[in-house]
């Protein structure tokens, strides 16, 4: 029996003794809107690409950790990278053999975070953050040349990046962009002064009144390993042309920084942490400013919420994660929905869960 036949044999017996209805509806009776990619194992922060025209999802491959309530992001301590594949939307999920290890990493201490993928001239790159021995999150980088891994890390951290959930954008001119970033557990406020600073801000994020933190953004060098400039805020900015406030917890950047383009217009999209929301802002380059412009994805079961868009098969799509096979935080699965773009370019929102007749 292969190793797919296994684990549906075990799904099986799993849906046998648990009831299946307790897989189709969260704990509150509502309805899942799509059901996870894989049960073979818990991924999430799903980053999706296409290479050579098959579907590849790079995420975070969860497991259990000790509790974790007394530190941010604790309960996160991933070792390693798994890849997922498929011919198609719908189609089986080919979950990849580990693409590379915490240990291969010679900086990286504990908790590999959400990662992103890019190709560049025969060359696949995975980006991904990691704490360091001194517990400060970095971004590094690891190289291979199959979409799915093995990929070798870099010895050092890509100098200059900081803090968790880096995603690479390509331009249509080739031209290659890091955004990276996420406040509290992900540390981006210890970086405000420009070094890190282990006593900065991190009581001090939700002022009302202060400018909140916006992901950061920088080109990439031609190599895709090293930054090409200096890193600058993304900046977001609110109907009337404010940065949002740190007070504006239902549409402020809180981590999971995102950006895709469609018809010359880019696409920044992130999470709001504590209120759950995927929120999105626009704008004509891919530094910004972006305007705020809505919701895309209304909160997922389970506390954190990360999602990538791509245009797979001529449909852009959503890849998001939820917790419907454990309901427990740090133990997340794979989604991916339709995606639609209004006539003036406005995504319509998404709720995970199917209204109720
Ligand atoms: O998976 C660990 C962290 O949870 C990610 O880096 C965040 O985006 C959140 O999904």
């Amino acid at each position: 029996m292969n190793r797919r036949l296994i684990s549906l044999a075990a799904l099986a017996a799993a849906l046998a003794t648990s009831g299946a209805a307790a897989q189709d509806r969260a704990p509150d009776g509502r309805a899942y809107l799509a059901q996870p990619l894989t049960t073979e194992l818990y991924f999430a922060d799903p980053s999706a690409h296409v290479f050579d025209g098959r579907v590849y999802v790079y995420g975070s491959h969860d497991i259990q950790g000790p509790p974790a309530d007394d530190q941010p992001g604790k309960g996160f301590v991933m070792k390693d990278y798994v890849v997922l594949s498929m011919d198609r939307i719908g189609g089986p999920v080919t979950v990849h053999p580990v693409a590379f290890a915490l240990a291969d990493a010679p900086w990286a201490d504990r908790q590999l975070w959400a990662p992103d993928a890019a190709y560049k001239d025969g060359r696949y790159y995975l980006y991904f953050p990691a704490k360091d021995r001194d517990g400060v999150f970095r971004i590094g980088v690891a190289t291979g040349d199959r979409p799915e891994g093995p990929f070798t890390p870099e010895p050092t951290p890509i100098p200059g990046a900081y803090s968790i959930d880096p995603s690479v954008f390509v331009d249509t001119d080739g031209a290659a962009y890091l955004y990276f970033g996420g406040i509290h557990g992900g540390q981006l406020q210890r970086w405000a002064g420009g070094q890190y600073d282990p006593a900065a801000g991190d009581t001090d994020l939700n002022q009302p009144d202060a400018a909140s933190l916006m992901p950061k953004v920088a080109r990439l060098s031609d190599d895709m390993l090293t930054l090409a400039e200096p890193v600058r805020d993304a900046v977001i900015l609110d109907e009337n042309g404010q940065p949002l406030k740190g007070g504006h917890l239902d549409r402020r950047f809180f981590e999971a920084a995102w950006l895709h383009k469609r018809e010359g217009l880019y696409y920044l999209s992130w999470s709001t942490g504590e209120t759950h929301f995927i929120t999105y802002a626009t704008a004509t380059t891919p530094y910004g400013p972006f305007t705020y412009r809505g919701r895309i994805l209304l909160p997922v079961q389970g506390w954190t919420t990360h999602r990538s868009i791509a245009e797979v098969e001529g449909q852009w799509r959503l890849f998001y994660h939820d917790t419907q096979l454990s309901n427990r935080t740090h133990l997340r699965s794979a989604k991916v929905v339709d995606l639609h773009h209004d006539a003036d370019g406005a995504i319509a929102t998404i709720d995970p869960f199917i209204p109720a007749p």
